[in-house]
């Protein structure tokens, strides 16, 4: 069946209790479903903040998940899950109606799913196959009718298990066949569907023992899946970037692409990077022991930043809590840098966060991104402001303008060995250095974070 409409007729609205799209209305309003931050259409740094934020709401969290965890059965109020499994694919469709009522209501500009979230897997390759076709048709009827544009596409290659060792890693080429059919399925349909990136994510590329891993070899695989990935994105003329999204560990103890600079290290070594580019998340950061700024940073001073998963992990919990955005200052430093690095081209923030277990309600979906949203337009906010406050500017540059100077350009020219610089030192003393000036830095950036409207 093609088109929107779920089989059986048109389903209720899922979100009677939102009856109209949210709207900015600025700091003074006490509307929990009004936003305080995000307004779409001013102006920040040249851009539109919906331009400078490029905000995208997750198909699986938010649609495709029901609140279970691993101690306890699901406990969210969402209908469109209801449908009995002979029924798989009137409960996607009813799935893909509910996500786009709400994704238009919220007025979020995209989305992105993995292949799973949308379609559910056939009892053969073929019926996934034209299951998936069936969602994509229906899909690119949403997305015309509301203008909701595609972000990125991901296959799911973690959640069956066959890939429990792992998909372009497993020691079986068959599951390493399987894997690649579904990738290039998922990237032709990320493709007709106008998608602007295509995500990567090694949901269990990784080990639980080195005894019965050969670590060298599924390295091996994994370059080559990735190559195949990106022959694959020329063959069909996919033009958007190929995304890795690091993650040190969970679900294995282990992850191979454990962080933004392992990955970079790996693409150069493969000569992919450039082809292949970084979707950073901030709760993997967390996880891998770095600020997320840092991972932004890195990714964009070595030449891979892309795309943001925005949420939040917690100092203490050792787990992808995958929270919504909560913490302007925190979000601020990942702005900061992002605007740093020239903004985004092709990316975005895609809120790959989920509700707590105990937050029942349908409308909680509308509390948490309107939450997450003014949280990252108030960061956007500040590093702009940051950007432009020349104060702190000079805080940074001030600390290397010696390299303008005559010594600094012999050096980085390559005009001097250590030799001629002994021999300078012998004339010249020891040197003193400076004030790394970052308590003067941090009170800056929270003036700023008080002071911005
Ligand atoms: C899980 C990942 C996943 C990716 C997409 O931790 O964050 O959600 O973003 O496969
Ligand atoms: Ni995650
Ligand atoms: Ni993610």
């Amino acid at each position: 069946m093609a088109g929107g409409s779920p089989v059986g007729g048109d389903p209720p609205p899922f979100f009677a209790e939102v009856p109209e799209p949210i709207e900015f209305e600025g700091l003074d309003t006490d509307n929990p479903l009004a936003f305080r931050w995000y307004d779409a259409q001013r102006e920040v740094g040249g851009h539109t903040m919906a331009e400078q934020l490029r905000f995208a709401v997750s198909y699986w969290h938010s649609f495709a998940a029901d609140g279970a965890d691993m101690f306890g059965s699901g406990t969210w109020d969402r209908p469109w899950l209801d449908a009995s499994p002979e029924d798989a694919m009137t409960a996607a469709h009813q799935k893909m109606a509910a996500a786009f009522e709400f994704m238009e209501k919220l007025g979020a500009p995209f989305m992105c799913f993995h292949d799973r979230d949308i379609a559910p897997e056939g009892s053969t390759f073929a019926e996934t196959r034209s299951r998936l076709a069936e969602m994509g048709d229906a899909m690119a009827v949403h997305m015309e009718r509301s203008g909701i544009r595609l972000l990125w596409g991901t296959a799911n290659l973690f959640s069956h298990p066959r890939y429990r060792s792992g998909a372009a890693t497993n020691p079986d080429p068959e599951v390493f066949a399987h894997a690649a059919a579904q990738v290039a399925d998922a990237m032709e349909l990320t493709k007709r569907l106008g998608g602007a990136n295509y995500v990567l994510w090694g949901g269990r590329e990784g080990y639980d023992t080195l005894l019965t891993t050969d670590y060298k070899r599924e390295l091996e695989q994994l370059a080559r899946f990735l190559t195949m990935a990106v022959e694959h994105k020329h063959r069909i003329g996919f033009d958007g970037p190929l995304l890795i999204e690091p993650k040190p560990f969970e679900p294995l103890k282990h992850h191979y692409d454990r962080d933004v600079a392992t990955v970079i290290g790996f693409l150069e070594r493969h000569d992919l990077l450039g082809e292949v580019m970084l979707n950073v998340e901030v709760n993997h950061a967390t996880l891998a022991g770095h600020d997320a700024a840092h991972e932004v940073a890195t990714a964009a001073a070595l030449g891979g930043f892309c795309s943001i998963d925005a949420n939040s992990g917690d100092d203490r919990l050792g787990w992808d809590v995958d929270r919504f955005p909560v913490s302007v200052e925190q979000m601020s430093l990942v702005m900061l840098e992002v605007l740093r690095a020239g903004g985004f081209t092709t990316g975005g923030l895609n809120f790959d966060a989920k509700l707590r277990r105990q937050s029942t309600d349908r409308v909680d979906l509308f509390h948490a991104h309107i939450g997450g949203m003014d949280t990252m337009a108030h960061a956007l906010v500040v590093a702009d402001e940051l950007i432009d406050d020349e104060t702190f500017g000079r805080l940074r540059a001030g600390r290397y303008l010696g390299w303008n100077d005559d010594l600094g350009r012999s050096i980085l020219g390559g005009e001097v060995s250590l030799a001629d610089l002994a021999d300078r030192a012998a004339g010249v003393g020891a040197p003193e250095g400076r004030s790394g000036d970052q308590e003067r830095a941090e009170n800056l950036v929270a003036a700023v974070i008080d002071r911005v409207r």
